[in-house]
């Protein structure tokens, strides 16, 4: 391990500054610089381990994750990648690749272990270190708060997100953040794809806190909007020159046939996904498509309006995949009645594009573009950064290494995804400037465990090692990262 952070990119031990030269990449297609910055996404429950390590409290995926059968093969994120402990390697890495960006999120257990009251100043040292490694590295954090690990003593005391209670324990959370790293950090996001946790975790069951409640799902909707509201107040005090926002996911929704009441299906389905949240934020309302079929959905005030109205400096949009959409009289989906069914296969029964290793992931770059489309001409953000865009190839943890380091699928997702987005910002003149790759390591990768592998690094999770994948190597050289290794070695203990 580097002992000395302070000496990270100015150390001689290993930065060789006369030998910047890309590796060869074989690939095929455009390898012009986007007009976009690379960064690569990660999330401290899917990475850090050390759930009991320096005083962090148990949170609700700890919980979730030790009752059988809730994730595939009883993984759990106890050790994870051990980036708690193997950080300064990791960052030394990224350095070493030319990477500037980073995203990461902070561990709330972690800062206040019983979720509010007591500041935990372990927790609290760590980010310090991790983000001073980081600026000393040259690579900017991108830091978000909230990336599903809610205290588990929250969900205990009033059922987490389901109520009110939530608001103002999350913004002190957040102002205790915003003081200890509003200096070093400019780029914030609230909570980390709220239509994930809210849906699958209270809505469903699929996710932590594992319940399977609708009327809780809209609740969590409702009390994040008004925790995000919560946050950015005290961030505009304590963060003056930052600029936050939230991470919101999107699939893209392809009409099934070009019949008005499937297109229609398919703009409420972008509805229900991306604009439960985002029309709130941009106009201060959900969306009338909602609005009609939740009996039970909770009312935005005027004062709550207001709140969210400036909430967000630029669209944090995570995006993988697209759906077919059909109207469809009646139909209840996840989010409760909503009138349209999904697929994935059309008409003639051909899948939308090619299967990866998750099941609701498929290949479909031309959606990211029509994707970014959608929000830029609904919302006119000033700014759109892409906070997540990545996938697991289909079959690679059972590939033997050379085989698995190799990820062409992997590289050519990528190849292609970046294409559309290029053309979005040429063409289309949507205001992307940011990408980030998800993810930096094979990590936990919630209810699939360990063998769903994302990372352009693969994770022996035997041995901790990590070896760069040609996809690491492809995305640093398209988008012309300043290499200080050219062979790639992964820094080593
Ligand atoms: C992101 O979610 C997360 O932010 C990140 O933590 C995660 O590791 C990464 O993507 C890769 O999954 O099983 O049919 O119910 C992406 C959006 C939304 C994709 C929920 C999976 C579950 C579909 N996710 N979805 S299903």
């Amino acid at each position: 391990m580097y002992a000395v952070a302070g000496t990270l990119g100015r150390g001689k031990s290993f930065v060789d500054n006369g030998s910047l030269v890309a590796p060869e990449v074989q690939v095929e297609g455009a390898q012009t610089k986007p007009p976009f910055y690379l960064g690569f996404a990660t999330a401290a429950p899917q990475i850090e381990g050390a759930n009991a390590t320096d005083g962090r409290g148990p949170s609700i995926w700890d919980t979730y994750a030790a009752i059988p059968g809730n994730i595939d093969s009883g993984d759990t994120s106890a050790v994870a990648d051990d980036f708690y402990h193997r950080y300064l390697n990791d960052i030394a890495a990224m350095h070493l690749l030319g990477v500037k960006k980073f995203r990461m999120s902070l561990a709330w257990p972690r800062i206040l272990p019983g979720g509010d009251g007591q500041v935990n100043d372990k927790g609290i040292n760590f980010y310090g270190r991790v983000i001073e490694a980081l600026l000393v590295a040259e690579i900017e954090p991108h830091v978000t708060l909230y990336h599903w690990d809610l205290p588990q003593a929250l969900q205990d005391r009033f059922g987490g997100w389901n109520s009110d209670q939530i608001v103002p324990i999350f913004a002190e959370y957040a102002a205790t953040a915003f003081k200890a790293f509003g200096d070093a950090v400019v780029h914030w996001t609230t909570f980390n794809e709220p239509w994930t946790f809210c849906f699958l975790g209270y809505g469903q069951g699929s996710g932590a806190p594992g319940l399977n409640d609708k009327v809780q799902a809209w609740n969590c909707v409702h009390n994040v909007l008004k925790a995000h509201a919560a946050a950015v107040k005290q961030f505009r005090a304590l963060v003056p020159n930052g600029k936050i926002s939230m991470n919101l996911n999107c699939d893209w929704a392809q009409p099934l046939t070009a019949s008005p009441p499937d297109k229609a299906a398919a703009e409420r389905k972008m509805e229900y996904m991306l604009a439960a949240f985002a029309d709130p934020i941009f106009k201060g309302d959900y969306p009338a498509s909602v609005k009609q079929r939740i009996s039970f959905l909770p009312q935005i005030t005027a004062q709550m309006a207001a709140d969210l109205k400036g909430s967000v400096d630029y669209f944090a949009l995570n995006h993988y995949t697209s759906t077919y959409v059909a109207d469809k009289e009646g139909a209840i989906g996840l989010q409760g009645p909503c009138d349209y069914s999904e697929t994935q296969v059309d008409l003639a029964g051909k899948l939308i594009g090619a299967e990866a290793e998750s099941d609701w992931l498929k290949v479909t770059p031309w959606g990211f573009r029509l994707m970014l489309n959608w929000v830029n001409d609904r919302y006119q953000p000033k700014e759109i950064i892409v906070t997540e865009n990545g996938m697991s190839m289909k079959g690679e943890d059972a590939m033997p290494m050379p085989q698995a380091l190799q990820d062409t699928q992997r590289v050519n997702f990528y190849r292609d995804y970046i294409a559309a987005a290029t053309e979005a910002v040429t063409i289309d003149k949507v205001p992307m400037t940011g990408y980030f790759a998800w993810s930096l390591l094979d990590n936990f990768e919630w209810g699939s465990g360990y063998k769903k592998r994302f990372g352009v690094v693969h994770v022996d999770f035997t041995t901790q090692q990590r070896y760069y994948k040609a996809s690491a190597k492809y995305l640093v050289t398209l988008f012309k990262c300043t290499l200080l290794d050219p062979t790639f070695t992964y820094p080593s203990d």
